[in-house]
C-alpha cells in the first residue's frame, strides 16, 4: 500500500497506526483525523486485542507489528500507539521495532503543539509533556540499572538521573510562570467584570464550530479548519447586544478520553469557562445521530468534571445548512434538546444555527442577551 497510494516525500512524516480493536467507527476516524492533524501519513493500521490494563501487546502481536514495520522502512515510520501506555510497554515496543513510539497523549500534545500561539499555551503544552515523561524516565532509570535498557537510549544511569532532576525542577519553575500569567489573566478578568461585562463561553465538541460561531458573533476573523484543535488557548472578543456589552470566549474543543495530563493543561481555557455568566453549547447537527450523541455525553461529563452544571446553558444546534430539511432540523434539534435538558440541570434553550452562513445566529444573540439582562448583576 505503502509504495502505490503514498509517494514516499522528504517532508513527510508516515505512521503506522495501532489501535484498539473494540474502538467505535468514528473513534477510528477520529485516530486518523488526528493523526493527519499531527501531519502524519498513514501507511497502514494495526488492529489488536488489549490482553490486560498493563500489557497492551501479545508476543505474536508484537511480531506482526516488527514485520509491518519491515515492511515500511524504506517511509521511517513512527508508531502511533491509539491507546494509553505504561513504560514497560512502550520500552518493549522500542527495543523490538527500534522505532519512534508515540501513545495517544503525546499524539495530542504534538498537536497542541503546532496551534500554541501564544506564551501561556506553549508553557503548558511543555507542562503535559514533561508530566507524561517523568514515568517514563523513571522506567529508563529501573532499566538502566538492569542494563536492560537498548543501546541507542540507553545513556547510562548517572545521565538519565540528571534529566529526571532537570525535569523536576522545570516543572516548577513553568509551574510558577504558569501562576503569573493566570493571575495577570484573573486580573484583567475582573476588570471587564467590573465594568459589568458579562462573559459567555463558546464551548463544544473539536469541530463543532466553535470559533466560525466565535467569529461571527464578534466579527474577528480567528482561525477555523477541519482539523482538530484549531483553536488551543482560549480567546476573548466582544459585542454590543441591545445595549449592552457581552464578552465572548472561544475555547478549546472536547475530546473523547482526554488524558488527565493534558486536562491539568489547558485548566485556563477551562477556568474561563468556569468565570464565564452563561456558557453557549455548539452541537454539529450534521453528525451521524450516534456519534453526535456520544459526543454530547462526551461533552456534558466535562462540563461535569469541571463543576460548571449550575452555570445557564443555551446549545447552539450548528451546520444546519448541512443537514437541510426543516422536519430532520427539528428532529434532531428535540432529540438534542431531550438529553441536554435531563443531563444539564441548567439548560435554557436550544437554537438552530448554520456559523458559516450565518442563520439564526440573531436568535442565539438575542436569546443570550435576553437571559444575561434576566440575571440580576446585568439588569439596568
Ligand atoms: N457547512 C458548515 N460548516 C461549518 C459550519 N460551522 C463550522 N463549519 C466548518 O466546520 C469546521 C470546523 O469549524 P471551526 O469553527 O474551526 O470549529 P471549532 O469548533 O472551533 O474547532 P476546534 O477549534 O478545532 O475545536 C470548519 O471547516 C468550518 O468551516 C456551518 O454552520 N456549516
Ligand atoms: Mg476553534
Amino acid at each position: 500500500m505503502a509504495s502505490g497510494r503514498y509517494g514516499k516525500s522528504a517532508t513527510m512524516k508516515y505512521a503506522i497506526l495501532l489501535i484498539p480493536r473494540n474502538t467505535p467507527y468514528w473513534e477510528i476516524k477520529e485516530a486518523h483525523a488526528l493523526a493527519e492533524t499531527a501531519g502524519y501519513s498513514i501507511v497502514d493500521t494495526l488492529r489488536y486485542r488489549r490482553l490486560s490494563r498493563s500489557k497492551i501487546l501479545s508476543d505474536a502481536k508484537l511480531e506482526e507489528l516488527v514485520q509491518l514495520v519491515n515492511k515500511y522502512i524504506e517511509y521511517s515510520p513512527t508508531i502511533i500507539l491509539f491507546d494509553d501506555m505504561k513504560p514497560r510497554e512502550y520500552f518493549k515496543i522500542v527495543k523490538k521495532t527500534r522505532r519512534e513510539v508515540i501513545d495517544r497523549t503525546l499524539l495530542l500534545l504534538e498537536i497542541f503543539a503546532l496551534h500554541a500561539g501564544s506564551k501561556e499555551a506553549k508553557l503548558q503544552i511543555e507542562l503535559a509533556k514533561l508530566h507524561h515523561q517523568l514515568p517514563l524516565v523513571r522506567e529508563a532509570i529501573r532499566l538502566a540499572k538492569l542494563r536492560e535498557l537498548p543501546g541507542f537510549l540507553g545513556p547510562g544511569t548517572y545521565a538519565i538521573d540528571a534529566y529526571y532532576k532537570h525535569i523536576v525542577s522545570r516543572i516548577s519553575r513553568i509551574k510558577n510562570q504558569l501562576e503569573n500569567l493566570r493571575r495577570r489573566r484573573a486580573i484583567e478578568r475582573s476588570k471587564r467584570s467590573s465594568k459589568g461585562i458579562p462573559h459567555v463561553s463558546i464551548v463544544g465538541y473539536a469541530s463543532a464550530g466553535k470559533t466560525s460561531l466565535f467569529n461571527k458573533l464578534t466579527g474577528f476573523s480567528k482561525p477555523v479548519g477541519e482539523e482538530y484543535f484549531t483553536t488551543i488557548s482560549p480567546k476573548v472578543g466582544s459585542t454590543v447586544s441591545d445595549g449592552l456589552k457581552i464578552a465572548f470566549i472561544d475555547t478549546v474543543g472536547f475530546i473523547t478520553r482526554v488524558p488527565p495530563e493534558i486536562i491539568e493543561a489547558f485548566h485556563s481555557t477551562l477556568e474561563e469557562v468556569a468565570y464565564s455568566d452563561i456558557i453557549i453549547y455548539v452541537v454539529d447537527l450534521s453528525e451521524p445521530e450516534d456519534v453526535m450523541l456520544e459526543k454530547l455525553g462526551e461533552g456534558i461529563s466535562t462540563l461535569r468534571r469541571i463543576g460548571v452544571v449550575g452555570k445557564p446553558l443555551v446549545v447552539a444546534a450548528n451546520k444546519i445548512d448541512l443537514v437541510g430539511e426543516e422536519t430532520e432540523i427539528n428532529r434532531l434539534s428535540r432529540i438534542v434538546e431531550s438529553v441536554v435538558s435531563s443531563t444539564y440541570p441548567a439548560f435554557k434553550s436550544l437554537v438552530p444555527i448554520s456559523a458559516t452562513k450565518g442563520d439564526g445566529i440573531g436568535e442565539l444573540l438575542w436569546t443570550t442577551t435576553k437571559l444575561l439582562k434576566s440575571m440580576v448583576k446585568y439588569t439596568f
